[in-house]
């Protein structure tokens, strides 16, 4: 099992997108396993995109992920880093695919709704920026095994 960090950005806030995307991902069958509505501070923008701070577009980026609040969560499930990464499709939702998030509801390079870590590095690091250990809250959802084989 693996656990990835989620950000629904400011864009999927003010475009009231947020329970159609979540469902996107329950419908996957990743479990939730921490939440929170939260404001991104510029400190915490600049510790999350930390490889882009010296790069052009970092001022209008966090201009952008400081804007409005933004869900976070950590979704656990097999192979969830990359599971995650397919569905949201490429970063410009210009490019993204027909099917996955950002190719279905953005048309931008910079507004495309969702963060997802790329590694499990990237992961770790990311998760421990936005949670503490006792915000998990994890549980055997019922329905597991209608979602998958016992040895999968
Ligand atoms: P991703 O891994 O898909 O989140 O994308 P990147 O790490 O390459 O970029 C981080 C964020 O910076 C993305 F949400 C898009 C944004 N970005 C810009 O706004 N302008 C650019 O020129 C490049 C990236």
């Amino acid at each position: 099992m693996q656990r990835t960090l989620i950000l629904l950005k400011p864009d999927c806030f003010q475009r009231r997108l947020i329970g159609q995307i979540l469902s996107r991902f329950e419908n996957k069958g990743l479990n939730i396993v921490a939440m929170k509505l939260i404001q991104v501070t510029p400190e915490l923008s600049k510790q999350h995109y930390a490889e882009h701070a010296d790069k052009p577009f970092y001022p209008s980026l966090e201009s952008f992920i400081t804007s409005a609040p933004v869900v976070a969560l950590a979704l656990e499930g097999l192979d969830a880093i990359s599971v995650v990464r397919e569905m949201l499709g490429a970063t410009n939702g210009l490019k993204a695919a027909p099917g996955t998030i950002r190719g279905d509801f953005s048309s931008s390079r910079q507004m495309n709704l969702v963060h997802a870590s790329d590694s499990p590095e990237s992961a770790e690091r990311e998760l421990g920026l936005y949670f503490s250990e006792d915000e998990y809250c994890v549980s055997q959802p019922e329905l597991e095994r209608f979602m998958r084989a016992a040895d999968e």
